[in-house]
């Protein structure tokens, strides 16, 4: 019984480690069909019209390849968003984060690429940045990127003003640009916690030494 308590208490530690790092965000990993003009499920079209696409379908049209660089996949894998902007026409897209603590300061963060749309006179291949709001005003950008086939990790910090507020995403400059985002979340506290720190495998793993230990001399 004494084996079966401390199992329990394993998968307690376990669930508490992995709420941690738990995401408010429905569907963060952007999974969906490919689509021209649609999000995938979680979240909605605030304007103009984005796209769903992967990594051989620009502009959610399948098995069209013409990106300005060749693309890659993102870290977070799968389907991701395109958001494109061209002067006064803007792409964005977001949903509702519930459950916010007034006072909290929460970390969203997300992996980013400028890959562009190769499309003779209507080319979108310029630079841009991903801009984030909160209930439609801006809580800051990422960092600008020129055309690459590199995806980078961005992340920013807000402090939530309602236990509900609108997320959203569109590019942060007018220049004609078309900008792909993956790999969203929003979690507690002021720092992304993508990967765990290497202290606290650390202290995982000493603990459950330390009960494999006591298992043994209580067995
Ligand atoms: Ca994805």
């Amino acid at each position: 019984m004494k084996s079966l308590r401390l199992a329990t208490l394993s998968v307690l530690l376990l669930a508490a480690f992995t709420a941690r790092a738990e995401s408010l965000v429905v569907n963060g990993s952007l999974n969906g069909s490919i689509a021209n003009m649609d999000v995938p499920t979680g979240w909605t079209v605030l304007a103009g019209t984005p796209d769903t696409v992967d990594p051989t379908s620009n502009v959610g049209v399948s098995g069209w390849l013409s990106f300005g660089v060749a693309p890659t996949v993102s870290p977070d894998g799968g389907t991701w968003v395109g958001l494109g902007i061209n002067g006064s026409y803007i792409e964005s897209f977001g949903q509702s984060l519930n459950g916010l603590t007034v006072g909290q300061t929460y970390t969203v963060s997300w992996q980013a690429a400028n890959f562009g749309i190769n499309n003779q006179a209507n080319s979108y291949l310029g630079s841009n940045a991903i801009g984030v709001m909160l209930d439609g005003a801006s809580i800051g950008q990422g960092s600008t990127l020129s055309l690459s086939s590199n995806w980078s990790t961005q992340s920013l910090t807000f402090v939530a003003t309602s236990a509900s507020q609108l997320l959203s995403f569109s590019l942060a400059s007018t220049e004609k640009a078309y900008l792909g985002i993956d790999g969203i979340s929003v979690t507690a506290g002021g720092v992304a916690p993508a990967v765990p720190e290497p202290s606290t495998w650390a202290l995982m793993a000493i603990g459950l030494v330390g009960m494999a230990a006591m298992r043994r001399r209580l067995g």
